[in-house]
């Protein structure tokens, strides 16, 4: 009884929290009733459309006939690349067809698109059309592309200090190469698009994309109509990840295009395995690395080229790298440094924004360069980690931005302690050696690694954000934002942000759907920065609404009821009340103005009490034709990175954190179980604790997933294999960790950004990368407890790729026992990636 009755109880006292409010889409969701894109029912005349791409990696387009699929019944139109009018896109270099015409780049590349009156006659239309390709010889790896120079962008330098002759003058160095896969983004909603043909030539699109504007734009180019002519709206996503940042706009410009040939609507969904194919991945990355450092495990400086597969065309990599390079620092002072990186043109599908953008990357090599110094001067992990971690007397980034409000050394200290670090570590290593307890040899390891996640993007322009807030007479709010809801519950936040601010209960704010017509120009919601920038630009809306509703709470209160507007709007009897500026939105200094629980407070120095119901104060507004709308705008202050120096202040703040994995490998298939893991972050004052939460657990069993088991597998065409839940592996709930603790520091000093609080979508997910320590920290250990390592040698440094597929911990185990296979491969080659 006592058990069944505490959860309804606990539901109840979340619900009542604000600070802890459900998701706004919570009953909807579990109740089948959110509406995604595909879920908008067919209207009259209503196309389904499909794509014919590339099976090519490169290709020359020899002949591309459409006649045949259009003579199958039911088919309606076919589009090529001649009917597009702009026919190039890409959000920062627009280097990428929208349909491509003589030359294809990648498996998946889209040449037509055909549509259709039934899925069916899709099917059949599809397979009709005739391609005639001429193979041409294809990039595939990062090496390759270097040796043809095959490059997006320049490259770029982060430095400060000399790392050259720091490095030389270092008592100790490691070097090696690290390389990282990349990964599906995996939402469950794959991309899809809607579009009305409206009249006078005008497109609604409805599009599953984190970034309507751009999608806007991208249609209103395809199609040769002004962007005015064009809104787009996104509702709710089922899940973006990073993967509808760009990628979103073309898929929305095929059922454009199809909708404004045949002035039917055109709805365009694509199956799993054709999105997984066709979009890009996170970009791999190759890192070629040295890092100097003394007998302690200072680091004295670090040298690194890093090298990512762009793919076909620029889409957001050189923003990715430059998001890499800034984050090769993490959580350690790094007195000399140089950065540099490339993007590489390769024949993949274009990679693009995922989940930490390219802080992962950057992340992940120092984090294990810390693991292979602690090796060399034969120390544990965790304390070069403190020895290096930003602090008093060493907080100046490579970029030269100060880390302000730095809470790392207590998080260390604090998880440490929390997660009992030292005593397990004794514990493993005990394990690790004895027979008895562990008969079959599997080795076990424990790392603990750091989060120091810039927040802004990068680039200055986009870190703006507008808001639209409207007040209804029955005391209710609406408000519109550029931010895009994913799953991540930024709905949930600005409508905590708004309710908190009239005092309303949240259920009393309604956020409506993103759409280009009531909040243009905006911003991907991406970098993290979605409630920052659209809760902050809502917040400036309220207040200067709450400042209109203070000054006539003012005025009200010496007014008698009964000559109100209320009872005399409608015969003009009384004078209008017109409210000057000069009340702030808390009053007076005379009188304070207060917002809370429904009500509106007036209290005077005398502390005499006048009350008005904010619904009832609202409609005075009104009908005293004072405006109970707002439009606001809001830019993130103070920043001043300048990419041509790679110096300035690249970020408002930095969320941090820490976590503790411990994982157990087994010696005879690789598998990899994670046994515990601990979290400790400062997220500041949360807007909403229970979303940040699922936000942290969640984002670090993605990156789980990229960091063990989601390994992208193509074939020597170039064509991924791995493109269905069957052949790609997400992390299940059977891989979550078995203990798993997240907690949250108590940081109410963020002053710099909304409501105190600190972003929360992407920091988690770098976190995951203590799992990947941990998995070479196993393997290292049991390999230094091999016979066959010569005496004398303080370490065993062993490479270990991204993902660490039981493959590849089998490869870090037992080397011997792969020596002979890959001899035999070695023969064969023939340059496959495996
Ligand atoms: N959480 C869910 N459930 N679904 C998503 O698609 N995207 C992540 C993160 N968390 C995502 C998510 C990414 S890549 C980013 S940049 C942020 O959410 C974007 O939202 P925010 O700025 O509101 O945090
Ligand atoms: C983080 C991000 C983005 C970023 C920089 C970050 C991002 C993004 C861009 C970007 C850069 C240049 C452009 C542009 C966009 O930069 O998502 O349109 O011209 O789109 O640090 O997440
Ligand atoms: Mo997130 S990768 O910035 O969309």
């Amino acid at each position: 009884m006592a058990e069944h009755s505490e959860a309804p109880g606990r539901l109840a006292a979340i619900i009542a929290d604000p600070g802890s409010a459900p998701h706004d889409s919570s009953v909807t969701h579990v109740t089948g009733k959110s509406e995604y894109v595909d879920d908008r029912p067919m209207v009259k005349g209503e196309l389904h459309c499909g794509l014919v791409y590339s099976p090519y990696a490169h290709a020359r387009v020899r002949r591309l006939d459409i006649a045949p699929a259009l003579a199958v019944p039911g088919v309606v139109c076919a589009v090529t690349a001649a009917d597009v009018a702009h026919n190039a896109w890409g959000t920062i270099f627009q280097d990428q067809p929208i349909i491509a015409a003589a030359e294809v780049n990648f498996v998946g590349e889209v040449v037509a698109v055909v549509a259709a009156e039934t899925k069916e006659a899709l099917a059949k239309g599809l397979t009709e059309v005739v391609v005639e390709w001429e193979k041409l010889p294809a990039i595939r790896t990062v090496a390759e592309a270097v040796a043809a120079k095959s490059f997006i962008g320049s490259e770029r330098t982060i430095a400060t200090g000399d790392a050259v002759a720091a490095l030389a003058r270092s008592p100790h160095r490691v070097a090696g190469t690290l390389e990282i896969g990349g990964a599906d983004h995996f939402y469950l909603e794959s991309q899809a698009a809607v579009v009305y043909p409206r009249e006078d030539g005008q497109l609604e699109v409805h599009s599953s994309t984190q970034h309507p504007t751009e999608t806007q734009h991208v249609v209103a180019e395809a199609c040769g109509v002004r962007f005015s002519d064009v809104v787009c709206i996104a509702k709710r996503l089922g899940g973006g990840f990073g993967g509808k940042e760009s990628q979103a706009a073309p898929i929305a410009a095929y059922a454009a295009l199809v909708a404004k040939q045949t002035g039917r609507a055109a709805r365009l969904v694509l199956s799993k395995d054709d999105d997984m194919i066709i979009t890009g991945k996170r970009n791999p990355f190759r890192i070629e690395y040295q890092c100097g450092f003394d007998a302690d495990g200072r680091i004295i400086a670090l040298d690194a080229m890093l090298h990512a597969d762009g793919g076909a065309y620029a889409d957001l990599s050189t923003a990715i790298m430059e998001r890499a390079m800034l984050h090769c620092d993490n959580a350690y002072f790094i007195p000399n440094m140089r950065v540099r990186g490339q993007v590489c043109r390769t024949n993949f599908h274009p990679h693009t924004a995922f989940r930490g953008f390219g802080g992962p990357k950057g992340v992940a090599l120092i984090e294990s360069v810390i693991e292979d110094i602690a090796r060399v001067v034969d120390r544990d992990a965790l304390d070069v980690r403190v020895l290096n971690c930003y602090g008093p007397g060493q907080d100046m980034t490579p970029y030269g931005q100060r880390v302000e409000d730095n809470h790392l050394p207590e998080l260390f200290a604090t998880l440490t302690e929390r997660c009992a670090y030292r005593a397990r570590r004794a514990e493993i290593a005990a394990w690790n050696a004895d027979r008895a307890r562990n008969p079959d040899g599997h080795s076990r390891g424990l790392s603990l690694t750091a989060v120091k996640f810039g927040i802004s993007f990068t680039t200055r322009f986009l870190n703006q954000g507008n808001a639209l807030v409207n007040l209804h007479r029955d005391g209710t709010v609406q408000v519109s934002t550029g931010a895009v809801e994913m799953g991540q519950g930024v709905n949930a936040r600005i409508a905590a942000i708004v309710a908190e601010q009239f005092g309303l209960p949240t259920g009393s704010v309604r956020i409506m759907p993103t759409s280009t017509e009531k909040n243009a120009n905006t911003s991907p919601t991406a970098a993290s920065t979605g409630t920052d920038i659209n809760g902050a630009a809502a917040l400036q809306a309220c207040e200067t609404i709450c400042a209109r509703l203070s000054a006539l709470a003012i005025r009200l209160r010496s007014i008698p009821p009964e000559s109100w507007a209320k009872k005399t709007a409608g015969l003009g009897t009384m004078p209008e009340i017109a409210v000057g500026s000069g009340v702030s939105p808390r009053g007076t200094d005379e009188q304070r103005v207060e917002f809370r629980n429904g009500v509106v407070t007036v209290t005077d120095r005398s502390g005499s009490v006048f009350t008005v119901g904010f619904a009832e104060l609202v409609r005075e507004a009104y009908l005293n034709r004072i405006s109970v709308s707002e439009y606001a705008h809001y830019s993130i202050p103070d920043l001043g990175f300048d990419k041509l120096t790679g110096k300035g202040r690249a970020f408002l703040y930095f969320t941090q954190g820490v976590a503790a994995s411990e994982v157990e490998l087994d010696r005879d298939t690789g598998e990899v179980k994670v046994r515990r893991v601990d979290i400790l972050m400062d997220m500041g004052r949360p807007v909403n604790h229970a979303l940040d939460m699922g936000q942290v657990m969640g984002g670090f069993v993605q990156g789980m997933g990229w960091l063990t088991t989601e390994h992208l597998v193509y074939d020597g065409n170039g064509k991924l294999l791995s493109h269905s839940p069957s052949t790609y592996k997400i992390p299940s709930v059977q891989d979550t960790p078995r203990v798993f603790n997240a907690d949250l520091i108590f940081n109410h000093g963020n002053s710099v950004n909304v409501r105190g609080s600190k972003a929360s979508g992407e920091p988690p997910l770098l976190l995951s990368i203590s799992v990947w320590t941990a998995v070479r920290d196993a393997i290292m250990s049991a390999r230094s407890s091999d016979a066959s390592v010569s005496s004398g040698q303080h370490a065993q440094l062993v490479p270990l790729a991204i993902p660490a597929t039981a493959e590849r911990v089998l490869r870090g185990l037992s080397p011997q026992m792969f020596a002979a296979w890959d001899a035999r491969d070695m023969q064969v080659a023939n340059g496959g990636q495996q």
